[in-house]
């Protein structure tokens, strides 16, 4: 049985209609309200503030792009996307206290069923015909925040698992308020593998500002380097707590390419064999983990993809501790590794941020990434297809 050529995009986001009205009712971020257009005294836009000292008043927010299914569906159309697979924006509930966060979720948690639920019908995925699939998947929230309770946090999981077109949970860093190594998260990452959901790990703090300078850069250290970071650090602690050997088939995928991690992952190897300590709880070389965890492939360059790509096809050579740098392989392996990397990459478009400054048909967060999958040295038909859909497919169980 052959799946047919999709293209999946399994990084994008939406806030749904009764988060924005959370967010509405706030005073202090993050919150959506409206202010005069800037030399438009009369016109009045709605901005989204996620963080209290984010530069130029955040940023605009509306329908067209945040909340209407009909609008994600058009967007969709337009670039040729045939599934999304849809998380909520940051920050989630990570702002609330923890019942209101435990019901939100659950509330979500169905709105976003229904959105997918009722979303138009695709046809079969394989070629040889089979069950029709939906435009539109979801990934659930969990009330993760301190002070949850582990019950209400499994109840969800549960939940989450009962909706038919939720595939797995997009989660940021913070966990119970003390990080993914928090040993007490240790029955939320078993309930999750035991039902077979993808953890979609994503960043929304970034680094601490005061590291960013005084000059005026916008939001653009914050995006490009802050959250990166962030989403590396999370994922090496939750690595060296022994995480991923307790629970092997938990199904990971870091966002924007998993970070810093391909390319810092020889280094940590290093610091760990120089330290016995943080050594003896892991059962394998730090660069083996890479190969365990899925990419989002929202790099927006070849170069990068082929990086990435490498490191993963590279980590099947560090399955036991001991393995060292010698293993370096050849460049004419090095095409052999990032075929073998490409099974875990997947297209993304990080769509609704990003939008185009200016009128124009298609976004460049669609564009540049696209090109980019397609310009990967290494990469031939059989892999852009891979990582344009047929990994989604396969990793979110759409067949
Ligand atoms: O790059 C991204 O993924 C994002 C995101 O998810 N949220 C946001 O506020 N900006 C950029």
């Amino acid at each position: 049985m052959s799946t047919r050529k999709l293209l999946v995009d399994v990084h994008t986001h939406v806030y749904l209609p009764r988060y924005a009205a959370y967010l509405r009712a706030r005073a202090v971020a993050p919150r959506i309200f409206s202010r005069p257009v800037p030399g438009e005294p009369d016109v009045e836009e709605d901005r989204l503030l996620i963080l209290e000292n984010e530069p130029s008043g955040g940023r605009p927010v509306g329908p067209q792009v945040y909340w209407d299914k009909s609008q994600k569906l058009a967007f969709m159309n337009r670039h040729g996307i045939d599934v999304s697979v849809v998380s909520s924006a940051n920050p989630w509930l990570d702002f609330l206290p923890a019942s209101e966060a435990n019901s939100l979720a659950k509330e979500l948690n169905e709105d976003l069923e229904e959105f997918c639920s009722s979303s138009p019908d695709l046809g079969s995925p394989t070629s040889g015909g089979g069950p029709s699939i939906k435009r539109l998947y979801g990934l659930g929230l969990l009330p993760l925040v301190s002070e949850a309770s582990l019950s209400d946090v499994l109840k969800v999981i549960t939940q989450i698992s009962s909706l038919p077109h939720l595939k797995g949970v997009i989660m940021g860093t913070q966990g119970l308020g003390r990080g993914l190594d928090d040993e007490e998260l240790e029955p939320v990452w078993g309930e999750i593998e035991r039902n077979g959901l993808v953890v979609f790990l994503h960043p929304h703090y970034g680094v601490p500002s005061s590291v960013y300078g005084g000059r005026a850069n916008g939001h653009v250290l914050p995006l490009a380097l802050g959250f990166p970071f962030e989403t590396t650090i999370a994922i090496t602690r939750l690595i060296l707590a022994g995480v991923l050997d307790k629970f092997p088939s938990l199904k990971i995928m870091l966002a924007h390419s998993g970070g810093a991690l391909p390319a810092l992952s020889s280094r940590l190897a290093s610091c760990i064999d120089h330290d016995p300590v943080v050594a003896s709880r892991l059962k394998h070389n730090a660069r083996y983990y890479l190969g365990r965890l899925y990419f989002d492939a929202v790099a927006y360059g070849p170069e990068e993809l082929g990086f990435v790509s490498s490191a993963i096809g590279r980590s099947s050579t560090y399955d036991d501790p001991s393995a060292s740098a010698s293993a370096i392989p050849s460049l004419e392996s090095e095409g052999k590794l990032r075929v073998l990397g490409s099974s875990r990459m997947l297209f993304g478009t990080d769509h609704p941020f990003f939008p185009p400054l200016k009128a124009t048909d298609k976004w460049k967060s669609v564009t540049e990434n696209l090109a980019a999958i397609n310009a990967v040295a290494g990469w031939g038909d059989e892999e852009i297809e891979a990582v344009c859909g047929g990994n989604a497919l396969r990793i979110f169980d759409l067949v």
